[in-house]
């Protein structure tokens, strides 16, 4: 294996806090700088979201004024999905790959550095603009044409310009973050690695980062081409002149649909680690389970279009797309299989991770069949911008891929920190989670169905009573984010000493010491089987002197 690897000789030591504030290089840093920055964001987005839920409690407008309300559920959801689930997703990828491939380090470590220091720069833009005369940008995240060209303030730095410099600069990271986890997965595999030996996480983490490749450009590139409209007089996608706004939508999908996987492929990953350790079972249909993560890819990239079938958007193009979109629960249904045969008859194991794990992927179900619902044209039409797509991709984003993340963090918490959480803790945490995200989501549906319309400060009264459970379950999940700080920072910095591997999981990761040393393994490891040996007597990895 070639070795790409650098390393400074001014590193700061594994067990040198002061290294997380540094531009360091080592993939373990950055996965935990990636991580507690994302999770920092997300603080910031659930506040967010507090306001706008505390404004739904009552039908009338009471807490903001309406702009504000815009600008709060704009920056909301810009900040969950850019600052919050995509970099936390890397962060953790980032931390893991090279362990779960036996490589020391990621392919490219420098550009992987550059990729995390731009998120903080897009954190900042974003919440900066809250300060701006012109406020933040309103056009709610996916900034559609003609409102997001408009300026009504006239001045040239205002919220949406903003805005979209930021999402420039995330959609540059997520780019340099891709190309160098790919090459990593591609490079990198330690002997007897092969794909089909891949845990099933890796092969995820491919096949998101793969879409971004593909896709992100086409986000990019709309949003710097949207930049040039409102602020330099060009005319791409204005209706008032010559240009399409309908371009703009199919731009702005063909990446924005798959990056819905970018999100959740990952999560299935974690459900494919966390459910074999706790159920002490193999994952059931291993091979077809990582080879359907990339058919989820491929299809992703042709459904784009159910998210225009009120635009306008022709007919034989609606059935196709239609059509199309169906066929993604194929292979993500084969996913949902495969855990509950997992754990079919397992010694199933209670311990935080795998709480999370389950009602994650419980939840995930739910989310699945709306979306099946959704993908039916005339039902689309019929619910088309009301609370119902707010409920269904809340129960993709929070429910299923929120949830996974935690279950990630539980999980591999003993090997980041050489620390054991407390369980205690992490079953409240779980509790409140879960009931505090299915009433918060949960009413979003029936709201929906009865038209409650979304992105309103103020609402008709019949819907009231849904609206105040829904509210209720939002602080309480605001509330459910305390347990999680504490254990997290109590334990980091108390906890009892982990093990290296804790859970009696399989996979390289754990065969190396908690934390890691620097270059991850005393010896680059062999590898003599597929993952997931519960219950079996071979051996994952030999050491080289073994074979
Ligand atoms: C902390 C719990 C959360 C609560 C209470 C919450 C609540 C809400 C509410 C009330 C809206 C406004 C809906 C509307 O008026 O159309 C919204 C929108 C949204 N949320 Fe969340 N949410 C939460 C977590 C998340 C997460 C984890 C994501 C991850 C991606 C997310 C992504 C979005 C997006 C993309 C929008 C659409 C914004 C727009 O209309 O432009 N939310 N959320
Ligand atoms: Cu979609």
């Amino acid at each position: 294996m070639t070795n790409i690897f650098i390393k400074s000789a001014s590193e700061p030591e594994p067990t040198n806090w002061k290294r997380y504030f540094s531009f360091s290089t080592d993939h373990k840093v950055i996965g935990v700088q990636y991580l507690v920055t994302a999770f920092i964001f997300f603080l910031f987005g659930g506040l967010f979201a507090m306001i706008v839920r505390a404004e739904l409690l009552t039908p009338q407008l009471d807490v903001v004024d309406r702009s504000l309300y815009n600008g709060l559920f704009t920056m909301h959801g810009t900040i969950m999905i850019f600052l919050w689930i995509f970099p936390a997703n890397v962060g953790l990828a980032n931390y893991l790959i090279p362990l779960m491939i036996g490589a020391k380090e990621t392919a490219f470590p420098v550009l992987n550095a550059i990729a995390f220091w731009l998120i903080p720069v897009v954190g900042i833009l974003l919440l900066f603009s809250f300060f701006l005369p012109s406020g933040t940008a309103q056009a709610g995240w996916w900034s559609y044409p003609p409102v997001s060209i408009q300026n009504p303030s006239g001045h040239l730095i205002n919220g949406e310009f903003l805005w979209l410099l930021a999402v420039t600069i995330s959609g540059i990271s997520s780019i340099m973050g891709g190309v160098n986890l790919v090459t990593t997965i591609f490079r990198m595999r330690s002997p007897g690695m092969t794909f089909l030996r891949m845990p099933v996480y890796v092969w995820t983490t491919f096949s998101a980062q793969l879409l971004q490749l593909f896709c992100l450009p086409a986000l990019t590139g709309a949003a710097i081409m949207l930049l040039f409209d409102l602020s330099f007089g060009t005319d791409f996608f204005s209706p008032f002149k010559q240009g399409d706004p309908v371009i703009y939508q199919h731009l702005f999908w063909f990446y924005s649909h798959p990056a819905v996987y970018v999100m959740a492929l990952p999560a299935f990953g974690v459900f494919s680690e966390v459910i074999p350790a706790f159920a002490r079972k193999p994952l059931f249909g291993y091979k077809t389970v990582a080879i359907s993560s990339l058919l989820i890819s491929v299809i992703s990239t042709l459904v784009w279009v159910h998210h225009m079938f009120a635009s306008a958007t022709p007919n034989w193009m609606r059935i196709l797309f239609m059509a199309t979109s169906m066929l993604v629960a194929v292979p993500t249904g084969i996913k949902v299989f495969a855990w509950t045969a997992t754990i079919w008859r397992g010694k199933l194991h209670f311990q935080t991770p795998m709480l999370f794990a389950l009602g994650g992927v419980a939840m995930f179900l739910f989310a699945g069949i709306s979306g099946v619902m959704l993908a039916s044209v005339p039902f689309d039409i019929h619910v088309n911008n009301t609370y119902f797509i707010v409920g269904h991709f809340h129960y993709v984003v929070f429910n299923t891929v929120t949830m996974a993340l935690y279950a990630g963090i539980y999980f591999w918490f003993p090997k980041i920190t050489g620390r054991m959480y407390s369980e205690g803790w992490g079953k409240l945490h779980f509790w409140l989670t879960f009931i505090g995200a299915n009433l918060n989501f949960f009413p979003m549906h029936p709201l929906g169905l009865q038209g409650m319309v979304r992105r309103i400060s103020s609402y008709d009264p019949q819907y009231t009573g849904w609206n105040v459970v829904a509210s209720l379950g939002a602080f309480l999940l605001g509330m459910s984010t305390l347990p999680f700080i504490a254990n997290i920072v109590s334990s980091w910095l108390r906890g009892r000493k982990a093990l290296n591997n804790p859970w009696n999981a399989t996979g390289l990761e754990w065969t190396t010491s908690s934390p890691p040393p620097i270059e991850n393994f005393e010896e680059i490891p062999i590898v003599t089987s597929e993952p997931y040996g519960y219950g079996e007597s071979h051996r994952l990895a030999a050491d080289s002197s073994s074979i």
